[in-house]
């Protein structure tokens, strides 16, 4: 049986807007109550009209002097979710800047790896 293709998701937004929250949901079914930095990695087994698919979700860390660090994770991405917090509006205000990232270093995204599956979709970016 032929391996379901493998889709690289990374969440990004500002910090404390709960990516490491909604990624451990992924990963463990949990929510942790406490700020964690993450910077993780986990996979998961999704069906999107009617295709098995696998996605290699990474966590990454919103404050600013990881930023340059951040944006190593933005290589060979297929879908980033750009997160922000209800109650948080500069997190919102700032995901312009969170776009113009995946703008400049995604754009390799063409030539990503081998788990790349013979038509992919674009890559995207999506508002949480
Ligand atoms: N009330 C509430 N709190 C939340 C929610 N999601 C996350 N939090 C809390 O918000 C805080 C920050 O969440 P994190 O998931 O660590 O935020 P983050 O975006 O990963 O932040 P960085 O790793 O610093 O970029 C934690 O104390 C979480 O428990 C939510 O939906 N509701
Ligand atoms: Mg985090």
């Amino acid at each position: 049986m032929q391996s379901a293709p493998t889709f690289k998701l990374v969440l990004i937004g500002e910090s404390g807007v709960g990516k490491t929250s909604l990624f451990m949901r992924v990963k463990e079914n949990r929510f942790c109550s406490e700020a964690a930095l993450g910077l993780e990695f986990c996979t998961a087994d999704a069906t999107v009209d009617g295709v098995r698919i696998k996605l290699a979700l990474w966590d990454t860390a919103g404050v600013e002097r990881f930023r340059t660090l951040t944006r190593n994770y933005y290589r060979h991405c297929h879908c980033a979710l750009l997160v922000c917090s209800l109650d948080d509006k500069s997190s919102l205000d700032n995901l312009h800047r969170w776009n113009q990232d995946v703008d400049f270093y995604c754009k390799d995204c063409d030539d990503a790896g081998p788990t790349r599956p013979q038509q992919d979709p674009s890559p995207r970016t999506t508002a949480v």
